[in-house]
């Protein structure tokens, strides 16, 4: 499906204004964007690291996906995003080899991306997202 790089490693935390210090000030990654995804239910900060980003993720209200995450699982990984050329072909290429597709057509997500998610159950239990400029 021609994936190119990681586009994001997507982190669950419960409050952004903490997280931050972290990867500013002990890992010295600039945070340069802090962006609400109203459909998704989080605020999300990103970070550059190389060519692949560092996307933290808060919940900004109890039914939002990563607020649920947080209360079975805790802070940490949520999930992890490939860049691909093509996000309908690749959507096509997964569900063609038995790969269940929480979003079965591309939707935006932060930064204007066209993205969709693979459930993790049959993605050897991480929460994948692909990606499409
Ligand atoms: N990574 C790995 N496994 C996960 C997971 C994650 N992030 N989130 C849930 N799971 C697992 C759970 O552990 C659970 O497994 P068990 O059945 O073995 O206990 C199973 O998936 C079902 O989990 P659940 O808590 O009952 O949650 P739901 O089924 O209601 O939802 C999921 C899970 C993945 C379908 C849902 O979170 C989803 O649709 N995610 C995609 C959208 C999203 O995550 N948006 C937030 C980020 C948006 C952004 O980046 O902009």
């Amino acid at each position: 499906m021609n994936i190119s790089h990681i586009e994001h490693i997507g982190i669950a935390v419960k409050d952004l204004k903490t997280a931050i210090p972290y990867y500013e000030d002990i890992l010295g990654f600039k945070c340069y964007s802090i962006e609400e995804v109203a459909d998704q239910k989080v605020k999300v900060a990103f970070f550059m690291v190389g060519e692949t980003k560092i996307e933290l993720l808060e919940p900004t209200s109890e039914e939002s996906a990563v607020a649920k995450f947080i209360e079975k699982k805790g802070e940490g990984v949520h999930h992890i995003a490939f860049r691909v050329n093509n996000l309908v072909e690749a959507l096509a290429e997964c569900e063609s080899k038995g790969v269940q597709l929480i979003d079965k057509a591309p939707r935006k997500g932060a930064e204007g991306l066209n993205i969709a998610f693979l459930h993790p159950k049959s993605t050897a239990g991480v929460l994948t997202e692909l990606c499409e400029e």
